[in-house]
């Protein structure tokens, strides 16, 4: 029986167990079996096809990077070369964008990769067109930006699907699951709530994945499909925007009816540039990026230039992105800005920084 046979059983299998708390610890072993089944359907198909990872031969470059999907003709191409100082080609005809382009946006001294994806469509997550090498090109970005038009709105959950399907995450957080392997005395749960999931069901799971003894503590009401993300371990966790492009083309009765149907949309018109600053706002503080000014012992910080890092980052974390050395010899900092008290506080390794602070490296 190939692996798909298989898939297809168990899936029809699933189909007709009811949903109840009786058949909880039948479905999430069910459900286990499948995830595991896709996964290894996965590995299989990119060993045969002998594809790495990034598709297209591309590279990471600058502060950040964001791809930008959704059907042809919504406006991809358009809004890229709006934004950046790409040439992506503009075509009255679908599909005209055949290869992934990247541009690069200049936003608070950050410099921030876009890609322009094309083929996300329906079916991509199974292999459709070039699917898998367009999902492995999107899941090692660190923003996903769905562009769509009002004809095309009905398209948006699919391609969700199509994300989820392939193990993306959107606007979810990674489970929190602390695992401690052991190897005697079981399965030993800990968690300070009181779980939905039944204590069995939970170590049937951990199971399924060959885990048998462990500490466990979970901090969060987890569902059998958040546990075998957990499990898989394969997953990615992704920001996620939607945006209605062509607004232009609407009547505002129109525009209030969709806002009502989609209140988690950003309308813009690429074409006209309407609320297009609004929208590069919106994917800089989903990017989570701050910018700290890296200055010199007795001179004036270049605030042309920052350092760009992720919120909550500590002088460390900055020191570790300039330089190993720099880690490594550190003896203390003067901060100035918002996370010091006074101008020029001294710190530690371990001070958490914010926003537009001023940095001054001291050595051993
Ligand atoms: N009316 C209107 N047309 C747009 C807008 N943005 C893009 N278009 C048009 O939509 C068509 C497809 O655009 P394109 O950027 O090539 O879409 P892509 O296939 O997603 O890259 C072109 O004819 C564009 O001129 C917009 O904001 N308003
Ligand atoms: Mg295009």
């Amino acid at each position: 029986m190939s692996i798909q046979d298989r898939l297809d059983e168990l899936k029809l299998k699933l189909s007709k167990t009811p949903v109840n708390k009786g058949t909880e610890k039948e479905r999430a072993k069910l459900k286990a079996n499948i995830a595991k089944l896709e996964d290894k359907k996965e590995s299989h198909e990119s060993k045969i096809s002998g594809k790495k990872g990034l598709g297209y031969g591309l590279r990471k470059s600058g502060d950040a990077s964001i791809s930008l999907v959704g059907p042809p003709s919504a406006g991809k191409s358009t809004l890229l070369n709006k934004l950046t100082n790409a040439e992506s080609e503009i075509g009255y005809y679908e599909f005209t964008t055949l290869k992934v382009i990247p541009g690069v946006l200049n936003y608070k001294g950050a410099q921030i990769q876009i890609l322009d994806v094309p083929g996300l469509i329906i079916g991509a997550s199974k292999g459709k067109g070039r699917g898998k090498e367009v999902l492995s090109v999107i899941r090692n970005t660190d923003l996903i930006v769905l562009i769509t038009d009002y004809k095309r709105l009905k398209d948006v959950k699919q391609l969700e699907q199509e994300l989820y399907n392939s193990g993306i995450r959107l606007n979810q957080q990674p489970p929190l699951i602390r695992l401690k392997k052991k190897v005697s005395g079981g399965i030993n749960l800990l968690t300070p709530l009181k779980l939905d999931l039944d204590e069995d069901t939970i170590k049937e799971l951990f199971r399924e994945y060959g885990i048998a003894n462990a500490d466990v503590l979970i901090r969060e009401n987890i569902t059998i499909d958040t546990l075998i993300d957990f499990l898989a371990g394969n997953r990615v966790y992704i920001h996620f925007i939607e945006i209605l492009n062509k607004i232009d083309e609407l009547s505002k009765g129109e525009l209030i009816k969709i806002k009502k149907d989609f209140p988690k949309m950003t309308f813009i018109s690429a074409d006209k540039s309407w609320n297009l600053n609004r929208f590069v706002e919106q994917l800089w503080n989903n990017l989570e990026l701050m910018r700290v000014y890296m200055k010199r012992i007795g001179k004036e910080p270049d605030r042309k230039a920052p350092l760009i890092i992720k919120i909550g980052s500590t002088v460390d974390q900055v020191c570790e992105k300039i330089h190993k050395e720099f880690q490594k010899n550190f003896n203390y900092a003067r901060v100035w800005g918002k996370s010091a008290k006074f101008e020029g506080q001294n710190k530690g390794r371990h001070h958490i920084l914010l926003d537009e602070d001023v940095l001054e490296l001291h050595f051993k």
